[in-house]
């Protein structure tokens, strides 16, 4: 049998898997790997943080369908697993790589520097945040082990851990041979009674509704989705975390759906179908407005890759997507297709309702803002929200084309969107990053704009400037919510690169779009001067379902 090692065997399975950039931060247990990935076709993007690297490669994998990450040993490894933790709650499907002391310096010395506890703590660790970690300690094993856990991350879309002990690099082991496509499958026989079931429960409908989840986009579901919505003719709404899985202005779109949260019209259409199909969603807090969603089980179709639940029974082993496509087939009305199933009421996220006209002198405030912005919104951008109000102003956008919002919204750490712009950007040079982050998250990552000045990346970033936490102070206010302020716009000076300003008014507002749209060579930085208490309507709904009872005095 002929040969090769197993650092040239797993760089050859991540180029096969589609990838062709890599995010991190090298250290020396991990050094040697790192010229291998150098001699590959993949390019190495090196950040300034780890955690940057995980937020990076989220974003990448959420526009490539894979991304990937490679640190060293715990120092790096641990630095990252924040942003892995927030990957595996949205499922998003990222490798990382790490490097460990060799196998035969651990025969030499049990303690060596970047070690926790033991050689196998942070493998450790990892098996509680991947759907699959592994070390390749022993070259026989090493190419089925690569070959796993590569097909895991891309089957489940959940990251996978694989360590790689320095001395492995170099390491003899058994050529690749050639992968067979992975293709969906479905027990036929479920998936028939579930799609006729599904579609008898939909057929008897008056008021039938679809609501999209993540999964949609996750599985690269949106074709078969607008089929189905368009064979059906019900109205569809997305969650949060999947907004903008069908393009926002699709004539059925009803808007975002979470509960008490989601403007009225979004809310009567979803809550009122006597008939619900949902789809790829995860039923968590926040995307059912903190629980305040009045969705009944015995009304309702709940199809996800893991099982497809129709009233309180289940059925396993059938594929969303067959199920989606069954659905498709068969006939979902009695009668003739609704021709115009959504409210006037709903048919449109409240940003877009009315014509923005600006008023110079004015005093600048979160909703006037992101109503403007949202004019701006091309087919070539993609909206990156951070947590924040700029999650809770960014799920009153209206999202153009599909899959072009991404947004931390389950797991909602802090600090996402910069990195997630250097991510979406270096994947796809020309889809331009209209990134949203407030002054407290700016200030946890914002060291990777000098990742993206390096690369000559152009993303334009509101920093919504209100003095401190603000979502926390609609929630419980304290002092431990105000923040310094920094100059956000002078970032560009720092860097040597791109261009900033600062708004306090809407007529400056006009002036820093004019100019941030007018840049495409390097990123602009728009300092957002925005009044401490002034937030969304979508926040304050969110603030008032969330707020813990106070203890009475
Ligand atoms: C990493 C992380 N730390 C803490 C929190 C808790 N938290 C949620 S929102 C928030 C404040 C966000 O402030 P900012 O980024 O300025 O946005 P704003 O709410 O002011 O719009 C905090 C601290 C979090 N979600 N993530
Ligand atoms: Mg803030």
């Amino acid at each position: 049998m002929s040969h090769t090692t197993v650092g040239k065997y797993l760089v050859a399975r991540l180029e096969q898997a589609g990838l062709k950039h890599v995010f991190g931060v090298p250290g020396d247990y991990v050094l040697r790997f790192y010229d291998e990935l150098i001699a590959s076709n993949m390019q190495v993007i090196g950040t300034c943080t780890e955690i940057g690297a995980g937020y990076a490669a989220d974003a990448y994998a959420r526009v490539n369908g894979l991304g990937c990450v490679c640190v060293t040993y715990c120092v790096g490894g641990l630095n990252v697993i924040n942003a892995i933790a927030g990957a595996y709650a949205e499922k998003a499907p990222v490798v990382v790589l790490c490097g460990s002391p060799g196998v035969s310096e651990r025969k030499r010395s049990s303690l060596v520097h970047h070690q926790v506890r033991d050689f196998h703590t942070q493998l450790e660790i990892y098996t509680k945040v991947t759907e699959a970690a592994v070390a390749l300690e022993d070259a026989a094993e090493a190419p089925r082990l690569i070959d796993q856990t590569i097909a895991t991350c891309l089957r489940t879309k959940r990251p996978v851990f694989i360590e790689i002990p320095r001395d492995m690099v170099d390491t003899p082991c058994a050529m690749p041979h050639a992968l067979a496509p992975a293709t969906p499958h479905s027990d036929a026989a479920a998936l028939k009674e579930a799609v006729n079931e599904a579609a008898e429960m939909l057929r008897k409908a008056k008021r039938p509704a679809i609501l999209a989840g993540v999964e949609i986009h996750r599985f690269g579901l949106q074709q078969s989705l607008v089929k189905l919505v368009e064979h059906s003719g019900f109205p569809v709404a997305a969650t949060v975390l999947g907004k903008s899985v069908i393009s926002e202005v699709h004539p059925q779109y009803a808007g975002v759906f979470s509960g008490a949260i989601s403007p009225p019209g979004v809310r009567q259409t979803l809550e009122g179908a006597d008939a619900l199909l949902v789809l790829g969603a995860f039923m968590t807090d926040l995307n059912l407005g903190m629980w305040t969603a009045k969705l009944d089980e015995s009304r309702t179709i709940n199809a996800d890759s893991q099982r497809v639940m129709i009233r309180h029974h289940q059925y396993q082993h059938i594929d969303l997507g067959h199920f989606i496509e069954g659905l498709c087939k068969t006939k979902l009305h009695n009668g003739p297709r609704p021709r115009k199933s959504v409210s006037k009421a709903s048919s449109k996220p409240p940003a877009a309702a009315k014509p923005y006209r600006a008023r110079p002198a004015k005093a600048l405030t979160v909703k006037r803002a992101f109503q403007r912005i949202n004019e701006l919104l091309e087919e070539s951008n993609v909206v990156i929200c951070d947590v924040g109000d700029s999650m809770f102003s960014g799920t009153e956008l209206v999202i153009r084309r599909r899959t072009e919002f991404l947004s931390p919204a389950y797991y909602a750490s802090m600090g996402y969107a910069i990195p997630a712009a250097l991510g979406a950007q270096i994947r796809d040079r020309k889809l331009r990053p209209i990134v949203f982050v407030g002054d407290g998250a700016f200030q946890m990552t914002c060291q990777e704009l000098s990742t993206i000045a390096r690369h000559g990346l152009h993303p334009i970033v509101f920093v919504l400037n209100n003095k401190g936490y603000t979502t926390e102070r609609v929630i419980h206010d304290g002092p431990y919510n105000d923040i310094h302020n920094w100059g956000y716009h002078l970032w560009p000076g720092v860097l040597g690169a791109g261009w900033g300003c600062e708004v306090f008014t809407e007529g400056e507002l006009e002036i820093a779009l004019q100019q941030a749209t007018d840049n495409r060579s390097s990123l602009s930085v728009i300092n957002l001067h925005i009044d401490p208490m002034d937030h969304s309507q979508t926040l304050d709904r969110m603030g008032k379902r969330i707020l813990p009872a106070r203890p009475r005095k």
